[in-house]
């Protein structure tokens, strides 16, 4: 009869490591499938025995006319995909979005700004007021907009933001075939600003991009050995959009999002690990295996910020078939 070899495996806080070696972290990436899944299950249940997952809404609130090349991204100006349906929302538009999610049960709301930087004035200024809205609705408040200056990211924190979002979406090595309007040190830059108003960081990746197996573990490293690590770290699955030049890419083969969270858990124990874009594509069953490997947090709501996202009821029938816990508006 075959067996499994199991790793004994003891957890306390003394024991979240910031420096892993890419070595390391390939080995745990590759680790045979079970054997991947048990690790990640016992750091999971250690820090989440509940298996609660958060629920995060997400909106566009400026959309498209992007002046970065990202060459995954619909709202790139270097790109043809067609954004022109959308509109810019306004502080009521947001506020009334903002209450719908709350109402739909979400206790996270994050707002995007096709940015390549923030700049001052009358749009900043509404950023604001939509930060301070959002909190006095009683949601957890998350930005993203590109890159900021140290007292732009102060005037956020006045204004109660708990999160800001700015991904490094790939490894140092990958990073220049997929972006060149923007270093990976502004992006490490940007998060440093972040971290010294005292907001948390929202940071992650995309995996799907033809990167490798090395590249994947080269950008966990990075977000590993951070200290501390990002409160909050969203593993996103390449959604290839038309216009783009990824619209050609298959779809990542789903179980390599299963290993990319679970990786993530182990490696950032304490971390949220948001299981992001491309959830409608990886189906039901990978989404539960990354719930089981790790993931404790969704995007929640029918749509991401371009793309298509599974229904709120075919969420809810999913968290209800898993069997795990909702973070109803704690
Ligand atoms: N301009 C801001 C910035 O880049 O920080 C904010 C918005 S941006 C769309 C947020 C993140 O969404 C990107 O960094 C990327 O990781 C992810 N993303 C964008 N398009 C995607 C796609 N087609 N598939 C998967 N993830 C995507
Ligand atoms: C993140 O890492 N993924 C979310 C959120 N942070 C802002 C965005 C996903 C966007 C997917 C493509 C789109 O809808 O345009
Ligand atoms: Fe602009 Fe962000 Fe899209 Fe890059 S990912 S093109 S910075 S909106």
């Amino acid at each position: 009869m075959a067996s499994l070899k199991t790793e004994s495996f003891v957890l306390n806080d003394s024991l979240i490591r910031y420096d892993w070696s890419l070595i390391e972290i390939k080995q745990i990436l590759q680790k045979p499938l079970i054997q991947l899944l048990w690790q990640a299950q016992q750091v999971h249940r250690v820090h989440n025995p509940n298996y609660k997952v958060q629920l995060a809404s997400l909106l566009s609130v400026k959309t498209g006319g992007c002046e970065e090349d990202c060459s995954y991204c619909s709202q790139s100006m270097f790109n043809s995909s067609d954004v022109s349906d959308y509109t810019d929302f306004d502080i009521n538009g947001v506020l009334k979005k903002a209450r719908e999610a709350k109402e739909a049960g979400a206790d996270r709301f994050c707002m995007g700004w096709a940015w390549r930087e923030i700049r001052d004035g009358k749009p900043f200024d509404s950023m604001l007021e939509m930060v301070k809205g959002v909190k006095k609705i009683g949601l957890e408040a998350c930005v993203t907009g590109g890159m900021l200056t140290d007292v732009q990211a102060s005037r956020l924190a006045d204004a109660g933001l708990n999160a800001y979002n700015h991904n490094l979406d790939t490894s140092p090595e990958y990073y220049d075939k997929i972006i060149t309007t923007r270093t990976y040190q502004d992006r490490l830059e940007t998060l440093e600003r972040v971290r010294r108003a005292g907001i948390t960081i929202c940071t992650g990746g995309i995996i799907g991009m033809g990167e490798s197996v090395d590249d994947r573990a080269s950008l966990l490293r990075v977000l590993a050995t951070m200290n501390p690590h990002p409160e909050s770290v969203p593993i996103n699955a390449l959604v290839p959009v038309e216009g783009t030049p990824l619209q050609d890419l298959q779809m990542v083969d789903p179980l390599e999002m299963v290993r990319m969270v679970a990786s993530a858990r182990i490696l950032m124990p304490k971390s949220r690990i948001r299981l992001s874009a491309g959830r409608e594509q990886i189906g039901k069953e990978a989404q539960i295996l990354c719930l089981l490997a790790g993931a404790d947090s969704i995007f929640y709501g029918d749509s991401l910020l371009t793309t298509s996202n599974p229904s709120v009821q075919a969420d809810k029938d999913l968290l209800t078939a898993a069997g795990v816990t909702i973070n109803w508006n704690e």
